[in-house]
């Protein structure tokens, strides 16, 4: 046990299997290159990222092809690295949820993958997904994401965003009958970033992904994975995207980690930035039941040896867990409640006929057309929200 059990105490905020945390293997295995300085740490194996990650109360890990069989490696060796792999999994149980495809490291992807201008990069993309669809279905993988990093452009004039956009439906549909002619079990998870690699990548937000889903084939095998740091890059508010993708029922997978506004993508640990952000996810994703994996993509700084690495991990699943604790404390906290039990009453009373799910119909519009209403008493009337706010943060800030 390389892990000493008082520095991740296994208290009630401690990470277990059943909260279903997962990682991807190029997360903790970063080796914190960055564009401006060498790796500081070595490359770990699949298999000790997986018994480390285990100890710590993991769920399991999700991989690009790449992050397990280097890209040119031989029959051998992709056997071996398979089988020492597999035998990981099955000594701790850990579990292998999501796979993907790496488009965006090789040179041959410059100019995109399914994106690409040049025809035989768009069949080489393909190619390489469906062989990497096959690996992670053989891991038992059941989600399968598509982050397009090189399907971009830095200049319009080389493709309009209509060819971009096209180009990515036909791979999209050509993988998904591809699944179906295998009768694989799984499904696609399409992630939006605005920028980084690409001066500007195609579909940019989680909303853009959304609206495009309904013009594939088989819309219903394709859905979203919103990453924090993504909808935070372009100022959005990342929970309203989670939110409308589990409305849509689309919420098919959820990158976890932390970013401040307007930088480059920083992958930081879940919730070290941006708390209350942090807290209004947590509540969405647990008041919503929803029962996908917590799936962290981030990384430790760059300023970290081995154990930084293991501590920021624990630390992610150990600080969604406290947020869970938190949102519990918020639903039963009495002042919390009667200002929201207010707002209840307020939004579904009736008022002139319409209430919650109100439906057309003439007679109801007619007496709404006559209905006298007072704008100025409706309007004069505030929230209580500054309230509701600074009751929330107390709840956060631990005071309550
Ligand atoms: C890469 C990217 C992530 C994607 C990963 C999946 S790879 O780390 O920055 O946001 O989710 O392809
Ligand atoms: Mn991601
Ligand atoms: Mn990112």
């Amino acid at each position: 046990m390389s892990q000493s059990n008082t520095r991740y105490p296994k208290d009630r905020f401690a990470p277990r299997p059943e909260d279903h945390f997962t990682w991807g293997l190029w997360t903790v295995g970063n080796t914190g290159r960055d564009p401006f300085g060498l790796a500081v740490r070595e490359p770990m194996s699949a298999a000790k990222i997986v018994r480390e990650l285990s100890q710590l109360g993991a769920y399991g890990v999700n991989l690009h092809d790449e992050d397990l069989i280097p890209f040119d490696a031989t029959a051998g060796e992709r056997d071996r690295i398979l089988r020492e792999f597999k035998g990981a999994l099955s000594e701790t149980g850990m579990k292998v949820p999501m796979a993907t495809t790496n488009l965006f490291s090789q040179p041959v992807f410059r100019e995109g993958a399914f994106t690409s201008n040049d025809a035989g990069v768009r069949a080489f993309a393909l190619q390489k997904t469906m062989r990497s669809i096959d690996l992670g279905v053989e891991l038992g993988a059941t989600t399968y994401v598509f982050w397009g990093g090189r399907e971009g452009v830095e200049t319009n004039a080389c493709k309009t965003p209509q060819d971009g956009i096209k180009r990515f439906r036909e791979a999209m549909n050509f993988l998904t009958s591809y699944v179906r002619d295998n009768k694989y079990n799984l499904k696609f998870a399409l992630e939006a970033k605005p920028n980084e690699p690409r001066g500007d990548i195609f579909l940019p937000t989680t909303g853009h992904m959304l609206a495009f889903i309904y013009t594939l084939e088989h819309p219903e095998m394709v859905g979203v994975n919103p990453e924090v740091a993504h909808e935070q890059m372009p100022g959005l508010d990342f929970s309203h995207a989670v939110g409308q993708a589990l409305e849509a029922g689309k919420l098919f997978h959820i990158d976890l980690n932390g970013q401040k506004p307007g930088r480059y993508d920083q992958d930081l640990r879940f919730a070290s930035e941006d708390q209350k952000g942090a807290f209004f996810l947590v509540k969405l994703l647990e008041d919503a039941r929803w029962d996908g994996m917590r799936h962290f993509d981030s990384h430790a700084y760059r300023t970290e040896d081995e154990r930084g690495v293991w501590d920021f991990a624990y630390a992610s699943m150990r600080s969604y867990n406290i947020l869970k604790d938190k949102v519990a404390k918020f639903h039963a906290d009495p002042e919390i409640r009667e200002i929201l039990r207010a707002l209840e009453q307020r939004g579904t009373t009736p008022v002139a006929g319409v209430g919650p799910g109100v439906k057309y119909d003439r007679a109801l519009a007619t007496t709404l057309k006559a209905h006298a209403f007072d704008a100025g008493k409706l309007g004069a009337r505030g929230y209580d929200y500054e309230r509701l706010d600074q009751l929330t943060t107390e709840v956060l800030l631990g005071v309550r």
